[in-house]
């Protein structure tokens, strides 16, 4: 029989290159939000895929841009402080560049630095035409030896084993180091919040989304007067401004209306079981430069 593998596989990247619409395809259950924004991801969400012959531990990292404050700091080492730990390294990129641009050239130094196996994930291959990809498979072999090379599209189930056995590939003997049960690190009540906060970020406008956090105040499990399973879930997002405030409560209430009908949906689904949701808006002013809050969201 062959020998049971396992390692940790960091997943790492420019911010919007998709990530964690990635991590999501691999372990097949949501556990990171996505939204067409920036900075979505804030922490490092480690999610697990059980193999016959092995477990692989992937970690999902905030994508790397130009820090504004501290919470931002706080992600960019975070997502760097992962590289070193890993057994290997999935590095995405764009297939839309033409060129490395400067977010990818600082994740590469990184890579080179730390010498880690490294697979080069082009993701996004649906959005181009064939021919231009291998430019730029030209110009990353020229400046790395990695493992592998793989164009793909995070959004087509046809990827993942193909990404899985590469990675498999790759890994050392070692044993499983989580109950094949779990799927990733995050509690339920993370679960709420990401799920939560994917949907102010992708219902929400300009500044005012990338300035909320979210807080489960309470989640209590009964049974409904059916007797089905139903959680209690009471939440507060904070926001910076009371101007925010008041876009996110909306006219008569309909933005946080709406943010909380798609959260809840989407919890029943993920959760399997139902949902009683409850949100109220605060204002947290200077939160992002806040130490005891941003220490919240650093690597544990
Ligand atoms: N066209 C296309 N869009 C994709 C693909 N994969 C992801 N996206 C989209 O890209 C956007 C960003 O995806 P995320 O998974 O949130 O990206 P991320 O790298 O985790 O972003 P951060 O957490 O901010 O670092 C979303 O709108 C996704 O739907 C793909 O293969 N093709
Ligand atoms: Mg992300």
């Amino acid at each position: 029989m062959e020998e049971f593998k396992s390692g940790f596989v960091t997943i790492i990247g420019r911010t919007n290159v998709g990530k964690s619409t990635l991590i999501n395809l691999l372990v097949g259950e949501k556990i990171a939000a996505i939204a067409n924004k920036v900075q979505t991801t804030r922490t490092a969400i480690k999610g697990i895929v059980n193999r016959e012959n092995s477990q692989i531990i992937f970690i999902d990292t905030p994508g790397i841009h130009k820090p504004k404050h501290k919470l931002n700091e706080t992600m960019i080492e975070t997502s760097f402080s992962t590289i070193p730990d890993s057994d290997i390294v999935l590095f995405i990129i764009e297939a839309t560049s033409d060129d490395i641009g400067r977010g990818d050239r600082i994740i590469l130094d990184k890579i080179k630095e730390s010498k880690r196996k490294t697979i080069l994930l082009i993701n996004k291959i649906d959005l181009i035409k064939r021919e231009k990809l291998l430019n730029l498979i030209d110009i990353y072999n020229k400046e790395y030896k990695f493992e592998a090379v793989i164009p793909i599209s995070a959004y087509q189930e046809k990827y993942r084993e193909i990404i899985l056995d590469e990675i498999e590939k790759n890994l050392k003997p070692g044993p499983a180091y989580y109950d094949i049960e779990e799927y990733t690190d995050q509690t339920l009540r993370q679960l709420a919040e990401e799920t939560i906060r994917e949907k102010a970020l992708k219902l929400l406008q300009d500044e005012v989304p990338h300035g909320i956090y979210i807080e489960v105040e309470k989640m209590n499990l009964r049974k409904n007067k059916q007797e089905e399973d139903i959680y209690d879930i009471e939440a507060t997002i904070y926001c910076l401004r009371e101007s925010h405030k008041g876009i996110i409560i909306g006219k008569n209430g309909e933005m946080l209306k709406r943010i909380g009908r798609a959260a809840r949906i989407d919890m029943e689904k993920n959760f399997g079981l139902k949902v009683n949701l409850k949100t109220w808006v605060k204002v947290k002013q200077d939160w992002l430069d806040n130490d005891s809050i941003v220490n919240k969201f650093k690597i544990k």
